[in-house]
């Protein structure tokens, strides 16, 4: 035996210290998610279950199907040099089973996913709050609909630039409608956190609902490739307590940032930088 450090070596060696080096134990635990942040919505659960529970399934698959690999290039390797393999056709129950089989995979998998979709399509009917998410190149206007809210008393509105990603507050426990919009072109409203994106297209009205569980701030991104600053439409997401959420909104309005910002295709408001600015 050879005790030599072959370059093979070293870099395997290397790979796993790598491996193990950046395994904090948030990086631990998000393995337990397959690579899922901490969900951070009443939806998100089933979502984070259909993710699971699809990589575990098709983890049993994996190791059935290089199980009988293994197995096959054992057990039927060659054992003489002029050894032809035995040859066989039409194996009617084997073939029948490769076709069932698959089909049988996909309909349990299109199963668990309409569920989970229609839980977090769901809408109550009666949500706390309603939000607008207009996305225009290259980032977005939130509008907080609480005119008749003797809280806040106003719609209030807040709309990032490319330089200045926008905040978006949100109550913890509330129930939310969102109003997902776009003045250009698609875009998607994206908090990874909640493990939802939804696609923001033109001249249409897209609602989803959801119930933030966890305090917070998150960051929120586009999640459509939209353009040249694409990577700039992001915004940071504050679930905070009802009282802070107020509290916010009333320091907008303050500010006069009251009304809507209605959806318009002829709106560029978002500054473009300029050239210098670009090429830095
Ligand atoms: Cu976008």
């Amino acid at each position: 035996m050879h005790r030599v450090l072959t370059p093979r070596k070293v870099m395997a060696g290397a790979a796993v210290l790598l491996l193990t080096a950046g395994c904090s134990q948030e990086t631990s635990a998000q393995w337990t998610r397959w690579g899922l942040p901490v969900g951070a919505s009443q939806q998100s659960g089933n979502i984070g279950s259909l993710w699971s529970g699809a990589w575990t399934a098709s983890m049993v698959v994996g190791v059935i199907v290089w199980g009988l690999i293994g197995y096959a290039v054992i057990r039927f390797r060659r054992k003489h040099r002029d050894e032809k393999p035995k040859q066989n056709r039409y194996n009617v129950p084997l073939e029948i089973m490769y076709t069932v089989l698959p089909f049988l995979i996909i309909g349990v998998l299109f199963l668990y996913t309409v569920r989970a979709q229609d839980a977090v399509m769901a809408h109550s009917g009666n949500p706390d709050r309603t939000i607008m998410a207009l996305g225009q190149k290259w980032s977005w206007t939130f509008n907080y609909y609480e005119q008749d809210n003797p809280a806040v008393g106003a719609v209030i509105h807040n709309a990032g630039t490319i330089e200045n990603y926008p905040d978006l507050y949100l109550p913890v426990n509330q129930k939310i409608l969102f109003k997902i919009e776009s003045n250009d072109v698609d875009h998607s409203f994206w908090i990874p956190e909640f493990y939802f994106k939804m696609d923001a297209i033109p001249g249409r009205t897209n609602t989803f609902e959801v119930t933030p569980t966890k305090l917070g701030t998150y960051l929120g991104k586009c999640a459509e490739l939209c353009g040249a600053y694409h990577s700039q439409m992001l915004f940071n997401v504050h679930v905070v307590t009802l009282p802070e959420y107020y509290a916010y909104l009333n320091d907008l309005k303050a500010k006069g940032q009251t009304g809507e910002i209605p959806v318009n295709p002829q709106t560029t408001a978002v500054p473009v930088p300029s050239a210098k600015e670009t090429t830095k």
